[in-house]
């Protein structure tokens, strides 16, 4: 059975780690809120970063490894990623759509492009019939990410223009965090062992994928709960709205 090698295992080590100790952080940060609009956040936000952190344990210790042939060669892929991006990207936008005051059907619109975006990016990974047809699973599930950003910057920002200066403040650093890393995640994997290009060893993929995955998840959690006034409008303005 292949296992991680040592420098692999390192970083992933080290991801579980920043992923637990965001997640301790989060609940510190959220402990004795009595608020409930302001509970959902540190709730969502510290889901984010458990489950992150399982994932990265799950790799760290090669259970989320697999061998796939494909023509001939054999990749080696970490499909434990996939597992915690279809729970963790959905509560991402989670946050940041309930943040702007996104109604429901916004809401189901984004987190099923998201869960599309993530099932054909597993398919993707996952494929064995040829190189090419695993660069066909990457430009549908790249579809369906620019479908998600498109999204998130007409339809949720339209709807945060209507909060309070503070609410708009920390929801447009939170999307402009979303659109930057996020679009990184197609690049690092056409770039790694999933394209079979390779022009990343796995390794260095390792490495960029942990970069990314801390930066959009504890640094955005981070972003998100320190920003007080923000999460105390949104929960006076749904109040008033109930
Ligand atoms: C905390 C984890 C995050 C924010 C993960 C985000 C992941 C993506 C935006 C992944 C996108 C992909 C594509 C658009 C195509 C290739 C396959 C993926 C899954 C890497």
């Amino acid at each position: 059975m292949v296992q991680p090698t040592d420098t692999q295992s390192l970083i992933l080590w080290v991801g579980t780690a920043l992923m637990a100790l965001g997640t301790v952080a989060f609940i510190a940060m959220g402990w004795g809120e009595k608020n409930e609009r302001k509970q959902e956040f540190y709730i969502i936000t510290i889901f984010i970063t458990a489950i992150a952190s399982v994932s990265y344990f799950s790799m760290a210790t090669g259970y989320g490894l697999i061998e796939v042939p494909v023509g001939g060669e054999t990749l080696d892929i970490y499909w434990a990623r996939y597992a915690d991006w279809l729970f963790t990207t959905p509560l991402l936008l989670l946050d940041i759509a309930l943040l702007a005051g996104a109604d429901r059907n916004t809401i189901a619109t984004l987190v099923g492009l998201d869960v599309a975006m993530i099932l054909t990016g597993l398919a993707g990974a996952l494929a064995r019939s040829s190189a090419l047809n695993r660069m066909l699973w990457w430009g549908i599930s790249t579809a369906f990410m620019i479908a998600v950003l498109f999204f998130l910057v007409r339809t949720l920002s339209g709807q945060a223009a209507r909060q309070s200066s503070a609410v708009a403040a920390t929801f447009s650093r939170l999307r402009t965090m979303i659109l930057v890393l996020w679009s990184l995640y197609p690049v690092v994997w056409v770039l790694g062992t999933e394209s079979t290009i390779g022009a990343l060893s796995l390794t260095q993929e390792t490495i960029a994928f942990a970069i990314l995955d801390v930066t959009a998840k504890v640094g955005f959690g981070f972003v998100l709960l320190r920003s007080r006034d923000a999460l105390e409008d949104v929960s006076t303005s749904a109040q008033a709205a109930d």
